[in-house]
């Protein structure tokens, strides 16, 4: 078999059984191609994405304006690394620095590599600002918290697959439930040594936990009132997926640290970065922090025609739009079915929640009949199916998904 062969759905998932390492758990598809909304598997079967990559596709696969972008930079220049300047990164940086409404941006490849930035600039920040004494700074995050898979990450996660047998762990965090004021506010009386508190605006992986309206403001209030950095994890949140740019922006919230990866590609090449004022990114001196890739010049002009591409097309008005008409049909549907207890999200990222237990079946089984109705999701937590279609999907598309969930729902038997 040649390399470039067409290869069928049991070829390609065999070639990834006995190369590939077994980190990851997917569902039976193989695709080869993605338009817009939709994806096509190696056979020509034609589903809607009800995923995007976990939200980096918000723009749709395969944006035309941002694949252009891709293309052109990339049969111009590639990467230089920061060795040398090159002349798309700054004209990225302003770019987006003027759109999010900060002083200064620092490019990175992923979203754990983003999470990793802010906690470094945070903890520089803490000792050569705040003045906390050097290896006293601690971080405050949230319990169930998702935000990447590097060591000091996972050293303050609590899903036990994620963490264990991987340590030792970094020391530093302080771990307090979400969405729960008095235990922030406890937190950040109780020791001096705080120096930023790490938050998802909505807990993706938790399964689309959305905190009760006005906690992130309040969060941010606190945050101040003790000289403590508010860091918004918006890999997953941001580029207008919840219905703002930012699911911050639901608050008025302003975060002193914003992480962005996924979306600001449009899902197109790794692109991450973290967004800070002056007086805290400027504690980042050269050689303190880098990445061979990070602020490429192929990164620079995708990431502009992406965030180009969200405004144009009024995406993050579109998701919240469709996620309020979503959440409506769902809600009603659930009347009429045992399979489903409620739906719960913002804009375009939406769960529902599975009437049978984490360790069953019922969630993944369902994904499979999905699958064969030709929509793609995927579970999490067993009984959690999160749905997050591009952004770039239209009212008709939609009802057509919906019918699709409540069909396959409907004649589902366990
Ligand atoms: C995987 C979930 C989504 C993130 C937040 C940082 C990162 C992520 C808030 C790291 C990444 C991913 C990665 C993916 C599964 C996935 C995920 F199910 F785990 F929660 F999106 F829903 N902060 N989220 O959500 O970004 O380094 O991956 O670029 O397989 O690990 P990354």
């Amino acid at each position: 078999m040649a390399v470039l062969d067409q290869l069928t759905s049991q070829q390609a998932i065999d070639l990834e059984n006995k190369h590939g390492a077994h980190n990851y758990h997917p569902l039976p598809v193989v695709l080869s191609k993605g338009e817009g909304v939709y994806v096509w598997d190696v056979e020509g079967k034609k589903y809607y994405d009800f995923l995007s990559a976990y939200s980096a596709v918000n723009q749709g696969h395969c944006h035309p304006k941002i694949v252009g972008a891709m293309v052109n930079q990339a049969q111009t220049l590639t990467l230089t690394s920061r060795a040398f300047y090159n002349d798309m990164l700054g004209r990225y940086e302003k770019f987006a620095t003027e759109l999010f409404g900060f002083d200064k941006l620092l490019p990175m490849n992923t979203g754990a590599e983003a999470v990793e930035t802010a906690l470094k600039l945070c903890r520089k920040w803490a000792y050569e600002v705040k003045g906390i004494n050097e290896n006293d700074a601690q971080i405050v995050v949230c319990e169930n918290n998702f935000h990447g898979r590097t060591t000091t990450i996972i050293s303050f996660s609590n899903d036990p697959v994620a963490r264990k047998n991987f340590g030792p762990y970094t020391n530093g965090f302080i771990k307090i439930e979400y969405n729960n004021l008095k235990a922030l506010e406890e937190a950040l009386e109780s020791d001096k040594n705080i120096a930023g508190f790490l938050v998802e605006p909505i807990q993706g992986e938790a399964g689309v936990y959305v905190p009760s309206e006005g906690y992130l403001a309040a969060a941010k209030v606190l945050c101040e009132k003790h000289n403590v950095l508010f860091i918004a994890d918006e890999v997953q949140t941001g580029i207008a997926r919840t219905g703002k740019m930012l699911a911050v922006d639901h608050e008025n919230v302003k975060p002193d640290i914003l992480i962005l990866g996924k979306a600001l590609s449009g899902g197109a090449y790794p692109v991450s970065g973290v967004l800070a004022n002056d007086n805290i990114m400027n504690v980042i001196k050269p050689g303190n922090h880098g990445s061979t890739f990070g602020g490429n010049p192929v990164a620079a002009a995708v990431a502009i025609a992406a965030l180009e591409v969200v405004e144009e097309e009024k995406l993050a008005e579109n998701a919240e739009r469709l996620g309020k008409i979503f959440r409506e049909e769902i809600a009603a549907f659930t009347e009429q079915t045992d399979l489903v207890n409620s739906v719960r999200g913002k804009g375009l990222l939406n769960a529902i929640l599975i009437n049978d237990t984490e360790e069953s079946s019922t969630a993944w089984d369902i994904c499979i009949k999905l699958r064969d109705n030709g929509l793609l999701a995927k579970p999490t937590h067993g009984n959690i199916i999160r749905f997050a279609p591009p952004l770039v999907m239209n009212e008709e598309q939609l009802r057509d998904c919906i019918s699709i969930i409540k069909k396959t729902i409907s004649e589902f038997k366990k």
